[in-house]
């Protein structure tokens, strides 16, 4: 629109037309074999936790079933979950991730 003022017919944008993308949150779930020192390594490599925080999450996980790792973008989600799953099944443990709409 000819929001400068000039009368010059130049288009000036007002403001960014921006919308904040959906997110998701990558969730965890307990199961009876996979280490929980894999499980905390999951944690360091794929989500960027501290160790203190990777074993708090684990141990949450470990006594309630499913945990949150993380809330993401869904690509970047998507992808985590597709890497954790990857890496698990490449050292043949049952480890599994999903992603939920936030
Ligand atoms: N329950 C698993 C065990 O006792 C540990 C674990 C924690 C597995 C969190 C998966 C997720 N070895």
């Amino acid at each position: 629109r000819f929001s400068d003022g000039s009368g010059t017919g130049v288009v000036v944008k007002t403001r960014a037309e921006t919308k904040k993308p959906s997110m998701y949150k990558v969730l965890m779930l307990n199961d009876d074999y996979t280490p929980m020192e894999f499980v905390v390594h999951v944690l360091e490599r794929f989500f960027r936790k501290s160790r203190e925080e990777a074993t708090r999450i684990m141990m949450h996980i470990h006594r309630r079933g499913v945990g949150l790792c993380g809330v993401y973008t869904y690509e970047v989600a998507e992808t985590k979950v597709t890497q954790v799953m990857d890496f698990a099944r490449q050292q043949q443990h049952p480890l599994q991730c999903t992603l939920e709409r936030d």
